[in-house]
C-alpha cells in the first residue's frame, strides 16, 4: 500500500513540475496567487500581519531588452518580459503615467469617453477590471492585469494602465504593426508626487516599507524607488510627444484647472465625438469629490489583498500643494535644488500650486 502512495505522490510531482516547466513563470505566479487567494491563506496572511513582514524591496533590473530599470520588487521581470512582448491593436490606448500622477483619474474618464459617457456601469463595475493593469497579474474578477490584457475581447477596446518608463513600452508599439495605438500620459508635480507616493508605501503593503517621510524624501528624490526617477520617467515622455503624434501629454494640474476642457482634448485625441451632455456628465463623474465617493474607483476591494486603508485612503486629498503640508523648509530648498538640476535643459514647467 506504502509503495502505491508513494508511487502515486512521485507520479503527480513529476506531472507538476513538468506542467510548471511548460509555463511562463507569470502564469505560475497567477496560479499560486489565485489558489493563495481562493483557499484564504492570503486572508491569514492579511489577518495575522504576516504579510507586512513579506514586503518587497525596490530592485533594480535589466529588463530584457537590455534597459536598467527600478522595479518595485525583484520579482518584476516576471512580468517585465510578457509586457514587452505584447502584441499592441490597432484601438489600444495606454494610460502611462509615473505612480500617483492621475493615473485612475485619467483611466475613468478615457474609458467613458470609449463607452458612451455609460456612468452607470462606471458606478457599479470596477475600474480594476474594465482598464487592466499591465504590471500585474489577474487576481480574482476584479484585479485584471496581464492575463486579461492578453485575451481581451477583440470588438473591445483595451484601456491600458502603466508605470513603465517609455522605453519599456510594449516593444511592439515601435514597429509597424503597432503604430495606430495610442498612449496619453499624466504627469504631476513632483512634490505632490513624492507625498501621494509616500502615503500609497504607507498603506499599500504589498510596496516597499518606506521608513520615515525623511528618509522616503531622500529615496524619492535619489530614483530609489519603484520606478525610478520621476524627473526621467516625465522628461523621456515629454521629449517623445513632440514628435509621435500617438501621444498625448497632459498634467494632473491640467486636470485640476479645467476638467471639462481636458475631457474635451481628450476625446478629440481619441477621434471620439460627445455630446455636451456626455461631456457634463463625465466631467460631473471625474470630479474628486464624485470619485472619492464611488467605490469602483477607490481600490476599496484590495482591503484584502493588505492594503490598510487606515494609513490612507486611495483618494487621499486630490489637491495641488498639499506637499506644503510635509516639506520641511530644508528639505524644499534641497528639492528646489534638485529641481533646477534636473529640470535645466527642459521645456517642462510644472505647476506646484493653483491660484
Ligand atoms: S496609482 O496608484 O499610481 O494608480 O495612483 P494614481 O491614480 O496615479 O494617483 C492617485 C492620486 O490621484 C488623486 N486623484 C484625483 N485627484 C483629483 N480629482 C480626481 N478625480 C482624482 N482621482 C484620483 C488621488 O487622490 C491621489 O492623489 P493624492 O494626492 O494622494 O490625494
Amino acid at each position: 500500500m506504502l509503495f502505491y502512495i508513494i508511487l502515486f505522490t512521485a507520479v503527480a510531482i513529476l506531472i507538476s513540475v513538468l506542467y510548471l516547466r511548460s509555463m511562463r513563470p507569470v502564469d505560475v505566479v497567477y496560479y499560486v496567487m489565485n489558489f493563495m487567494s481562493r483557499s484564504g491563506l492570503m486572508t491569514f496572511l492579511v489577518k495575522t500581519g504576516l504579510n507586512k513582514k513579506m514586503r518587497p524591496k525596490s530592485t533594480e533590473l535589466v529588463a530584457p531588452n537590455g534597459v536598467r530599470f527600478m522595479a518595485p520588487s525583484a520579482m518584476y521581470g516576471i512580468i517585465l518580459e510578457p509586457a514587452l512582448k505584447l502584441k499592441v491593436r490597432k484601438d489600444d490606448v495606454f494610460i502611462a503615467t509615473y505612480p500617483k500622477a492621475g493615473t485612475t483619474w485619467v483611466q475613468e474618464i478615457t474609458w467613458l469617453i470609449c463607452n458612451n459617457a455609460d456612468t452607470e456601469t462606471a458606478k457599479t463595475s470596477p475600474l480594476t477590471a474594465r482598464s487592466p493593469f499591465i504590471e500585474t497579474i489577474d487576481i480574482g474578477t476584479e484585479n485584471k492585469g496581464l492575463q486579461s490584457i492578453e485575451s481581451w475581447p477583440i470588438n473591445s477596446r483595451r484601456i491600458i494602465k502603466t508605470h513603465l518608463p517609455y522605453e519599456l513600452l510594449p516593444q511592439e508599439i515601435f514597429s509597424e504593426s503597432g503604430q495606430e495605438c495610442k498612449i496619453i500620459y499624466v504627469a504631476r508635480n513632483p512634490k505632490d508626487l513624492c507625498v501621494s507616493f509616500y502615503f500609497f508605501h504607507q498603506m499599500n503593503l504589498g510596496m516597499e516599507d518606506p521608513g520615515s517621510w525623511s528618509e522616503f524624501v531622500t529615496n524619492f528624490c535619489t530614483g530609489n524607488v519603484g520606478w525610478g526617477s520621476c524627473f526621467t520617467h516625465a522628461l523621456t515622455y515629454w521629449e517623445k510627444a513632440k514628435e509621435d503624434k500617438r501621444i498625448y501629454f497632459t498634467t494632473y494640474e491640467n486636470l485640476q484647472k479645467d476638467l471639462k476642457q481636458e475631457v474635451i482634448s481628450i476625446a478629440e485625441f481619441l477621434g471620439k465625438d460627445l455630446t455636451q451632455d456626455q461631456v457634463d456628465s463625465i466631467t460631473a463623474h471625474c470630479s474628486f469629490s464624485s470619485m472619492s465617493k464611488n467605490k469602483t474607483v477607490n481600490y476599496s476591494h484590495a482591503k484584502k489583498y493588505g492594503w490598510d486603508f487606515q494609513k490612507s485612503k486611495f483618494m487621499r486629498k486630490g489637491q495641488v500643494g498639499d506637499w506644503k503640508n510635509h516639506f520641511t523648509l530644508n528639505q524644499n530648498e534641497a528639492f528646489d535644488k534638485l529641481y533646477e538640476d534636473k529640470m535645466e535643459n527642459a521645456d517642462l514647467d510644472f505647476i506646484f500650486e493653483l491660484e
